[in-house]
């Protein structure tokens, strides 16, 4: 052991003896695990600070351009493991607090996942940030401090409940807070016009306001000094309870005030890819993208005195439409406060702000009504109107006497405002986040934007890190990896492609299994103190995780189970390996048939795990809770991924991704990235079934198909189905399920029966299914193919999206952080 490294330890530990001493009054005998936990992350924080401000330090003496990442959510999970991982003291920490009495994984455990996020959308925010200040680029994370995140789901009788998310109860140890950058957003009202003998200047008068206070997170660079940060925004009132106002009278509006500070910021919506139209989300849009945009201009006019070169320094990527009204904000900063032309705060605006689609789903387009919009953000309504009524001009110039374009482009019709438009409109860029999807994009959904504006568009297939999701989630492969490859893979995955001259080594093939084995039995662990659930880990982890959603047809896996069932019942001699099915999704709160399909996976459960004629071959388990902090260890240990979403539907994912970087082999159709990832690791080490996504846009086109014909032909179908309605999996209320089996089968209802191709796609799915049993069996033959998925994985690192992005659309340069 050389010098340094103790005195590193000596120091560490010094550090967190004071930080329970001055925090709690403790030693280090009498401290719980959770002040333990705190104790650890102040020390890790303590050790992250000073990079911190030499990391800002640069940015300035380096005048760099700063991409600001705005974004509703960011599904960060856990900090502590990770920033240690970042900071390169992992042996270091795990060996003093050791000697310590504690255990760094019981440590880590006690953190509350910050859970800012619904699903894919906010989890990708979350791996870009880690891939920005790895690879040392420049950035924020604007976003919102939610006193509640995402719900924490429980399962009571077989139904899910959702319990708040108090994460912030017992203090954010990474969290700083920065009342010197508090800033003032305005709602409703209205706008007067004074003339100043030059020109007109808009003042929105009669408003609410609450003041914005930014917290700042640390974000870690792996191993390179580097740290960014993500800013949330958290809300108060301007004046706590103003006396002035009250003696005027005023009392309604103090209360007001008071309360729109409160309700902003007090929850996220739980809606994964839906739009539901409510004033108080809107209310959230603007008031984190006011205070960001705000902040942005203060910051390039603290240095820089021309307004009109701030695209230079600066570029704001929009996740999705949600933080679209930026367009709109700079707009006005640049006219009201900035003083300039249309014109040349349209070139500044439009050459700052960048958009990326991550849905063609129609239930998830913003699409607010005029009355709403203009009420709340009289002066943005204002901006967007004028940017429609010159964006309309071009449309007729483009196409003169073509008013279908017209319909079909205007940012404003109809009575409502539509964000996509205004974000391709506003913005010089648009991506989407898969190939497939991209194509789609141009071909179907943004066909006239493209044709008009071809240049805008672009792909940027997403990615994911590795540091957490092979590094930190599964240590056992992490050092197979760097004991067969080296390390350089932790910040440039390419590299994980010289692991493909291994898949036929046999030792290898062994290695590799045992520790998949090994990661098996951590989880069947999990499995058993949270389900109570004995399961087999030399069973076939078959696993789909994900937000339930009806387009990624947890349906048809659990039909196709209950298909299997029947014939095990029929035939309990049936020669199949045993499996066991893994499910894990939160439903939206109030998505009733999502909240149904859980109950009918956990009914189906039920029967199947108590059921002895069938000796275990098969089992089904629900895991309560599925987070990022539970992900980690499911993406360890499985053996199977079930990406089988409806083509076309599914942007992207990224799920599967971290699925193929584990080892597990993939069922899935030919949708978002599944169909890069089959490129790369070539199809016949996938499980590939199902539709096209052509097929499906051409039934769609045509108004669907009839299921009907499916269940009247296919008995064994027909059989699944009526176990719907005749209590097979309900017996007190056999009614249970029949919303499920109507929206299979229902013709008489307006809704197309079907309309995820369920039926449509299910023999081919079971087919598929069928293979995996059969392939199991041939041990040489998985080990080899999970090797060479792992090895295949190297594109889809979010460093390669990351530098794609920097390429074509921010243009960023590095920085280097020394100490
Ligand atoms: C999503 C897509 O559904 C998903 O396919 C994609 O991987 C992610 C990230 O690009 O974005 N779009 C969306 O609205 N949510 C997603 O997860 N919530
Ligand atoms: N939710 C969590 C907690 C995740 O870790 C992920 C992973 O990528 C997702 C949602 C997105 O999953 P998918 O891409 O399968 O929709």
């Amino acid at each position: 052991m050389n010098v340094d490294h103790t005195i590193h330890k000596t120091e560490f530990k010094k550090a967190v003896i004071y930080n329970l001493k001055i925090s709690y009054r403790r030693t280090i005998e009498d401290a719980t695990a959770a002040q333990m936990y705190q104790a650890v992350a102040l020390a890790v924080k303590d050790m992250i600070i000073d990079r911190w401000i030499a990391t800002h330090k640069e940015y300035e003496k380096q005048d760099a351009k700063v991409v600001y990442y705005m974004s509703m959510e960011f599904l960060t999970g856990r900090f502590l493991g990770n920033n240690i991982i970042s900071l390169c003291e992992q042996e270091e920490i795990r060996e003093a607090l050791a000697e310590m009495g504690f255990d760094l994984n019981t440590i880590e455990n006690q953190e509350r996942d910050p859970a800012l996020g619904n699903g894919g959308l906010g989890r990708l925010a979350a791996c870009f940030l880690d891939s920005l200040a790895t690879l040392g680029y420049p950035a924020y994370g604007c976003g919102i401090r939610y006193r509640y995140g995402m719900f924490k789901q429980k399962i009571e009788d077989g139904y899910q409940i959702e319990v708040p998310d108090e994460w912030l109860k017992d203090g954010y140890p990474f969290e700083i807070r920065r009342p010197e950058y508090a800033t003032e957003v305005k709602f409703g009202g209205y706008v007067d016009t004074e003339w100043d003998g030059h020109r007109n200047h808009f003042v929105q008068k009669g408003y609410q306001s609450v003041l914005a206070v930014p917290y700042d997170i640390p974000i870690v660079g792996y191993g390179n000094n580097v740290v960014n940060s993500l800013r949330i925004w958290d809300a108060q009132p301007v004046n706590t309870f103003n006396l002035k106002e009250f003696d005027k009278g005023d009392y309604q509006k103090a209360v007001e005030q008071e309360n729109l500070a409160k309700t902003i910021v007090e929850v996220l919506y739980p809606n994964d890819n839906h739009y539901a139209g409510k004033e108080l989300r809107l209310r959230q849009q603007y008031f984190f993208i006011s205070a960001s945009v705000q902040r942005a201009v203060k910051k390039y006019l603290e240095n820089h005195d021309d307004i009109h070169k701030f695209y230079e320094k600066a570029v704001f990527q929009m996740n999705d439409t949600h933080p679209t009204v930026a367009v709109a904000e700079l707009m006005r900063i640049l006219l009201d406060e900035q003083n300039l032309e249309w014109d040349e705060a349209w070139e500044i605006t439009t050459k700052t702000c960048a958009y990326t689609n991550h849905t063609i789903m129609s239930e998830a387009l913003e699409k607010w009504p005029i009355e709403l919009f203009s009420r709340l953000l009289p002066r943005i309504y204002q901006i967007v109107e004028e940017i429609n009524r010159r964006f309309v001009e071009e449309i007729k110039k483009a196409y003169p006497g073509d008013n279908e374009k017209i319909r079909k482009m205007a940012i404003i019709y109809d009575g409502q405002v539509r964000m996509a438009h205004l974000a391709i409109v506003g913005s010089f860029s648009v991506n989407g986040v898969a190939r497939l999807h991209t194509e789609i994009l141009k071909n179907e959904e943004l066909k006239d934007f493209y044709q008009m504006m071809p240049a805008k568009f672009n792909n940027k297939t997403n990615g994911i890190t590795q540091r957490r999701f092979l590094l930190h989630g599964n240590p056992l492969l992490a050092s197979w990896v760097t004991d067969k490859i080296g390390n350089e893979w932790i910040t440039d995955l390419s590299h994980i492609k010289k692991l493909a001259i291994y898949a036929d080594d046999e030792k290898c093939q062994r290695e590799f299994m045992n520790i998949k084995y090994q990661n098996k039995i951590r989880l069947a662990k999990y499995i058993k103190e949270h389900n109570g659930i004995d399961v087999d880990p030399r069973s076939i982890f078959d696993v789909q995780v994900k937000r339930l959603h009806e387009y990624k047809r947890q349906l048809m896996n659990i039909l196709h189970v209950m298909y299997l069932y029947n014939q095990l019942k029929d035939n309990p001699n049936m020669d199949i390996v045993p499996r066991t099915f893994i499910f894990g999704a939160k439903a939206a709160a109030g998505y009733t048939r999502a909240k149904l399909t859980i109950k009918l996976i956990n009914a189906v459960a039920d029967v199947i795990n108590n059921d002895r004629s069938i000796n275990g071959k098969i089992k089904v388990v629900f895991i309560e809770d599925y987070c990022v902090s539970n992900a980690e260890m499911i993406f360890a240990a499985a053996d199977v991924s079930e990406q089988i979403s409806t083509a076309s539907k599914e942007a992207s994912g990224t799920g599967n991704m971290k699925f193929m970087l584990n080892g597990a082999l993939t069922i899935g159709t030919m949708d978002g990235a599944n169909v890069e990832m089959a490129e790369e690791v070539g199809a016949e080490n996938m499980f590939i079934f199902g539709a096209s996504s052509d097929e499906i846009i051409n039934w769609e086109n045509q108004g669907g198909y009839n299921p009907m014909e499916i269940f009247n032909s296919d008995q064994e179908i027909r059989r699944v189905l009526m176990q719907l309605i005749n209590g097979s999996y309900s017996p007190q209320n056999p009614e249970l399920f029949r919303d499920i089996y109507n929206s299979l089968l229902n013709t008489q209802s307006s809704d197309r029966a079907d309309t995820y191709f369920i039926l449509k796609d299910f023999r081919s799915y079971a087919e598929a299914e069928d293979r995996i049993d059969k392939a199991y069996r041939d041990e040489k033959w998985w080990a080899r193919t999970a090797i060479l998925n792992t090895a295949s994985s190297g594109k889809f690192s979010s460093d390669r999206t990351i530098e794609e992005y920097v390429r074509d659309i921010w243009h960023l340069d590095k920085i280097k952080v020394e100490l």
